[in-house]
């Protein structure tokens, strides 16, 4: 081949891929195509010759990578260097007046403007741009770091992957999917004999979730953008930068509006309310947010949520439905539930045909009978409630429900404990409460054992695979492939789940061991207290105690779960097959660099930016592109741009690549 063929390639590529992302943008964000779907997709193929014929000439930014790519074992996490924070709730007009009033005390204003977006019901992303070119993106994860949806978010047609101008900039926004896509994948995969979702959010992420961005790339997900994370934009007003962004050729809700003082934005909030069902998509309120940035800057953040920005959240639906049945649930606490089966009805955008009735106190306290008529209520997350029987259409057939005196599961005795609502199966072998624990051991937000949900767990327990989640770490692919609809890949995925889940740090290893009281926080106190397991193990309720924030209650319950004569064996099991039974512990103190915030500006004579970069990180400090009140010091090279002037007016320290080496060492 000649470098002059090479070269004409290499250009007709370069307009194809342009012509393309034109198209794409006017179909899929503007919803206005000027060409037909076939000439599309023939300027497609003739990019997918060129690149199957030169194997040079393709990029990772190409439009022919957007049906997917090689599918991966697992999602690296990324770090979010401008925490991706939750917002704080308001739920009726008097919230929404107090969050005004405290943005005027906090701001000296007397009446301010606000920037109220329709509050999508999807799932947060961020998206990173290097030189106007999406390089990675990211779950909102615990809003400090994320899991690298970089491919599956390649797939998603409304974003942008290249921009008209070489912005490094981070978009941050929400995806989702609408409610019609969301009926038509559901009918889908009831034909294909899948599980179906049980409303478009958790549909929006379970696709984002997979690890093969080809099925990602066949799901219907759509998006809308609302914010930066880090940026070297200088924009006046939050309405600015969404018009701004929406140059930039990213889809941008259209129903946005600027509201002057709380009475406009109680309005805004009441039209939407009235006018959401004839949204495509599901919305689940108002988010609003102080205007303009130079105030949302001053008024900065709390650790949970800005304080310059609020969610009005709508009240949830309510509907009646019939109780078909009510069925008893084992937990792994062994606490025994009610569950009412309930007629379908759509709630929310959601089907819903089970509620939770906590206990059998409430069964009694509320009257439900099976056969009852019900009011339905499901807010959000939140599992949906009963909240009243509707005794006027009772016929006088409805059945008294009665709790179970022995286990549905191992068929022991149920007890009440003095001062608890629950009924308990006290049988700690007891089949339904070791699969649950299972379930929780490998869960998400504790081992993140991807693949082993209440299914597996059952079928491995039922078949003596597992007993306790020690014997996870010893399961061969030849077990799991001999077990009905595993395939070779399962067991291969599974298992290398399993491995990657022996080095998770000790709090995680905590929390999925489901020490009771011991949640989520309590699991990431005593683990960077204590830094070992064996450490927490000796340690006395006293000892425990002196813990910030851990009580009694939870002290005894971990004493309590390291005398029981069950535990030593399991643990046994963990430390010989090598599960990390420590916290990375303090940062701070290992060096000058950790926890503090770079900016560099110019060029270094000794690193290349990317290495300048890598060395920070490794040294556990951040790097950003932007000087900002987070910014600890700005490293001065050749020819340093504006943000020497940035950084001197907001009193940060400026060092030259001397100082920041002598850091370094
Ligand atoms: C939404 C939505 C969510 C993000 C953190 C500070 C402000 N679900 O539609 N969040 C935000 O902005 C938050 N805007 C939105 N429109």
């Amino acid at each position: 081949m000649s470098e002059k063929e090479l070269n004409k390639a290499r250009e007709r590529a370069a307009e194809l891929r342009c012509l393309l992302e034109e198209h794409n943008y006017r179909y899929h964000v503007l919803d206005e195509p000027v060409i037909a779907d076939d000439e599309f997709d023939r300027l497609m193929k003739e990019l997918q010759e060129i690149e199957n014929k030169y194997p040079e000439l393709q990029v990772p930014d190409s439009p022919t990578r957007r049906v997917g790519g090689k599918p991966l074992s697992s999602f690296d996490t990324l770090e979010h260097k401008v925490p991706m924070l939750g917002l704080d709730n308001a739920f009726s007009e008097e919230d929404l007046c107090n969050f005004d009033s405290r943005v005027r005390r906090l701001t000296g204003k007397e009446e301010l403007d606000y920037f109220c977006e329709l509050k999508m019901d999807g799932l947060a992303v961020s998206m990173q741009y290097e030189d106007g070119t999406f390089s990675r993106g990211s779950t909102r994860g615990d809003g400090y770091s994320g899991e690298d949806i970089t491919a599956n978010l390649r797939t998603i047609r409304q974003i942008p992957l290249h921009m008209s101008e070489p912005l490094n900039i981070e978009v941050r926004g929400e995806v989702y999917i609408n409610r019609l896509d969301f009926e038509k994948l559901n009918r889908q995969r009831e034909e294909d004999g899948l599980m179906i979702f049980a409303n478009p959010r958790n549909a929006a992420a379970g696709s984002l979730r997979q690890l093969d961005p080809s099925l990602t790339a066949n799901r219907p997900l759509k998006l809308f953008v609302y914010g930066l994370g880090e940026h070297e934009l200088s924009l006046k007003t939050q309405s600015e930068l969404l018009d701004y962004l929406e140059k930039l050729h990213f889809p941008v809700n259209p129903n946005r509006q600027i509201c002057r003082g709380p009475d406009a934005v109680w309005q805004y909030c009441l039209l939407w309310w009235e006018k959401r069902k004839e949204l495509p998509y599901e919305i689940d309120g108002i988010v609003v947010k102080v205007n303009e940035l130079e105030l949302q800057q001053s008024l900065g953040n709390t650790a949970r949520s800005p304080r310059w920005a609020i969610a009005y959240k709508y009240p949830p639906e309510e509907k009646a439905t019939t109780v078909i049945d009510i069925q008893v649930k084992v937990g792994r606490t062994g606490a025994i539930t009610p569950v009412a089966i309930l007629e379908p009805i759509n709630l929310s955008g959601t089907t819903v045909q089970r509620a939770s009735m906590h206990n059998e106190d409430l069964i009694v306290a509320k009257d439900i009978r099976i056969g009852d008529t019900v009011m339905v209520r499901k807010a959000g997350e939140i599992i949906p409630e009963i909240i009243k029987v509707i005794k006027e259409k009772r016929n006088g057939k409805e059945k008294q429900f009665q709790m179970p005196v022995y286990c549905p599961s191992c068929g022991s005795e149920t007890v009440r404990l003095s001062g608890e609502a629950a009924r308990r199966c006290l049988n700690p072998s007891c089949p339904a409460q070791l699969v649950e624990k299972l379930v929780h051991f490998a869960s998400r937000r504790a081992m993140d054992i991807d693949g082993l949900g209440p299914a597996l767990a059952e079928l491995l327990f039922k078949e003596g695979l597992v007993k306790n989640v020690g014997d996870l770490y010893y399961l061969t692919s030849s077990q799991l492939q001999e077990l009905p609809g595993v395939a070779e890949k399962s067991a291969v995925n599974l298992l290398e789940a399993i491995e990657k889940s022996k080095s998770n740090p000790l709090r995680r290893l905590l929390f999925g061991l489901g020490i009771r009281f011991v949640g989520e926080k309590a699991s990431r106190l005593l683990a960077e207290h204590f830094g070992t397991l064996e450490k927490l193990n000796k340690a006395s309720a006293e000892e425990i105690m002196v813990v910030d924030e851990i009580g009694l209650k939870i002290a005894q319950a971990v004493v309590s779960f390291f005398k029981t004569r069950e535990t030593e064996p399991v643990m046994e099991k963990l430390r010989n097959a090598g599960v990390n039974f420590s916290e990375p512990q303090g940062k701070e103190g290992e060096s000058a660099l950790a926890g503090k915030t770079f900016v560099f500006s110019g060029a270094l004579s000794e690193f290349t930016r990317s290495e300048a970069a890598e060395l920070v990180e490794k040294a556990g400090g951040k790097v950003s592109s932007s000087v900002s009140g987070k910014t600890d010091y700005l490293v001065l090279g050749d020819e340093p741009g504006s943000k020497v002037e940035k950084a001197r007016e907001l009193g940060i320290k400026i060092i030259d690549e001397k100082e920041f080496k002598a850091l370094l060492a």
